[in-house]
């Protein structure tokens, strides 16, 4: 509506606002030519009257469950004056309900079961017209003399085109609907045309079924119109069939002669209005009458305005292949776009027919492809292991805390996240990257281990704070026995057990731990599978995707010490004062509060 008003040369758009009583917004963003405008929403009709006093006309796009209410509802406001009900299918009953209210108050209304209608240069109601490139085709932008009166949106394409070729174009055409009882009726229009200076010529697009053609018969022979009136009622072809025939619209059924296509022609010719012989003439007949008109001088015809140029939206242009332009994002693991969500490739469907579990749709969004079955039952295995330690743990301790203060899911999650790091957790990468270094190069595990101390190293992977040899990581124990039975080998896993070795004979406790032994048994998986080329299994490494095993499965844990701390409705916690050293400067002899502090030189 607001692209024909700008082709109109409208200063402003026609639309005051929208009402949706069901949203939040409070403004809408629409094309304004080229650029954008903002249109208000109201979330009440009472606020959008308030507001708007000027508006007089209502456009319901309401659903025919809503919208007998709507419109009823509408019509209790006294600055309206017309409504236009789009929606299809209002019960006949509900409809002549509407028809009744609006008679008795004064309002017009068009449809229910229409476009609506149009008026080049000022105003359409919604798609009336078609697109914006038909509405130019038809020359809808400037008013023309010729007024019609249809009954649906495709009949009045039709008088749009023939018009716009035959004459000076439509002034005004309204479609009033294909229901049994539209709020208003071919008389009710024609007789707006018949008063309105600007309308010189009448054309009415009636068909088969109702009487309402016969109303404007009576109007012509009683004098009321004088204006011409081409008029033509389609269904004509209900003869040639053997029985009655209930065309597209529900209205279009012949109950008598009367009713019948044939019969409207007829008598409308024999009052005087212009009818061709079949709709085929229709357009010469249109041409012939505006030529009469003209020549008459009651009809002048004006120089044509520079055609309007509309801007094309662009993803209509995109689909036509008239424009394309470079991404500024490229993604390679899903596409939602289509029917159906794709992971890597596989829709979402197989994905469950094929139940490739979590440890499947890992494989498939995080190296885009199928892994072998014992690959991705090995990623489940790493997250149900990793799922949590316990509330001691440095990352957990971080959610509790974080959830004790009163903070929601995320963010304890996400405290307890930023905790995960080379120490804790954060481990993978590192063991992954030293273990595999020093198993290329060749070295010993004993020689790797030295290099690593004469380096002032930790090795990532070794040592535990409360697990040891005495007191093993059972999990550590379940990784080591699953990929022993089912990986092609284990021999960077092996050569981490050889290091282990040497670095627990010095101490106890430095054993290969959990984050250790999931990274070399991963390098093993990558190297091994032949799932992966040499090249993309280093890519894998140096990308760093080893610690998101920890962080996708610690996740799980994080989450539920958040949930177990607001479900033990835990309050603030505050760390005593007598489990923390207070080590502050020493203040110079003498002063205040000096007196029996120690000094600690740091
Ligand atoms: N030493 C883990 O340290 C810990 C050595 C080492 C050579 C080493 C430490 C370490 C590397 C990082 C790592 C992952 C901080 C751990 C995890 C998940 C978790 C956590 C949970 C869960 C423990 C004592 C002596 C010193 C050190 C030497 C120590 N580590 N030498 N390589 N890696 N490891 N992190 O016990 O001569 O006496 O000065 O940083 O892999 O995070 O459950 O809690 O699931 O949540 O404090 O399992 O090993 O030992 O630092 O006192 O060192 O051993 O040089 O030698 P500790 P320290 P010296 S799994």
């Amino acid at each position: 509506m607001l692209d024909f008003d700008f082709i109109c040369k409208r200063t402003t758009p026609s639309v005051a606002g929208i009402i949706y009583t069901f949203g939040g917004q409070f403004v809408s963003k629409m094309y304004w030519g080229t650029s954008e405008t903002l249109l208000p929403v109201y979330q009440s009709t009472d606020k959008a009257f308030a507001k708007h006093t000027e508006v007089d006309t209502v456009v319901n796009f309401a659903s025919s469950r809503s919208v007998f209410q709507s419109t009823m509802e509408l019509m209790e406001y006294p600055q309206v004056k017309c409504i236009a009900i789009i929606a299809e299918g209002v019960p006949e009953r509900r409809a002549r309900e509407i028809l009744h209210v609006a008679q008795k108050k004064g309002i017009t209304i068009i449809g229910p079961a229409t476009v609506g209608g149009i008026k080049p240069g000022a105003f359409k109601i919604g798609n009336t017209g078609g697109m914006m490139d038909n509405i130019v085709a038809s020359k809808l932008y400037r008013p023309g003399s010729v007024a019609y009166v249809s009954k649906s949106g495709g009949m009045s394409n039709e008088l749009n085109n023939i018009v716009s070729l035959t004459t000076d174009g439509v002034y005004e055409g309204v479609a009033i609907g294909g229901d049994r009882y539209p709020g208003t009726t071919f008389i009710d229009h024609m007789l707006r045309f018949q008063d309105d200076p600007n309308a010189k010529i009448l054309l009415m697009l009636g068909e088969v079924g109702g009487v309402e053609e016969y109303r404007v018969i009576e109007a012509v022979k009683s004098g009321r119109i004088t204006k011409p009136i081409i008029a033509w009622a389609i269904g004509t072809v209900a003869s040639m069939l053997k029985t009655e025939v209930q065309f597209g619209h529900a209205g279009s059924f012949a109950n008598s002669q009367l009713e019948t296509a044939a019969m409207k022609n007829k008598q409308m010719k024999e009052a005087g209005f212009f009818v061709p012989d079949t709709f085929e003439d229709m357009p010469s007949l249109v041409a012939s009458v505006y030529q009469q008109m003209v020549k008459k001088g009651v009809v002048t015809p004006q120089r044509e305005p520079l055609v309007p140029k509309i801007p094309m939206d662009y993803s209509w242009a995109q689909e036509l292949g008239l424009i394309r332009k470079p991404t500024a994002f490229i993604s390679t693991i899903s596409d939602d776009r289509g029917q159906e969500l794709l992971y890597a490739g596989m829709p979402i469907s197989e994905v469950f027919k094929d139940n490739i579990g979590i440890g499947g749709v890992m494989s498939l969004l995080w190296f885009r492809r199928r892994l072998p079955d014992y690959a991705s039952r090995f990623l489940e295995m790493v997250l149900m292991l990793t799922a949590d330690h316990g509330p001691a743990v440095s990352g957990a301790m971080n959610t509790i805390i974080t959830t004790r203060a009163g903070k929601d899911l995320i963010s304890s999650l996400v405290a307890g996240l930023l905790t995960i790091g080379s120490r804790f957790g954060g481990a993978l990468d590192g063991a992954a990257e030293e273990f595999t270094k020093a198993y290329d190069k060749g070295l010993s595990p004993r020689d790797f281990v030295d290099t690593m101390r004469k380096e002032n190293k930790l090795i990532p992977g070794i040592g535990h704070r409360v697990k040891s040899r005495n007191n093993p990581d059972l999990r550590v124990e379940l990784v080591k026995e699953y990929v022993k039975k089912n990986f092609p080998t284990s021999k960077l896993l092996d050569y981490a057990i050889a290091v282990e070795t040497v670095t627990t004979s010095k101490k106890d406790n430095l054993i290969l731990n959990v984050d250790g032994c999931i990274a070399v048994c991963f390098v093993d998986l990558l190297r091994n599978s032949g799932a992966f080329s040499a090249e993309e299994a280093e890519d894998y490494l140096k990308m760093g995707v080893l610690n998101g095993l920890f962080v996708l499965g610690r996740s799980i844990g994080l989450i539920a010490h958040f949930l177990d701390q607001k479900r033990l409705r835990t309050g603030l916690y505050r760390h005593p004062w007598d489990d923390i050293s207070y080590l502050l400067p020493q203040l110079a002899k003498g002063n205040p509060g000096s007196e029996g502090r120690v000094e600690v030189n740091l």
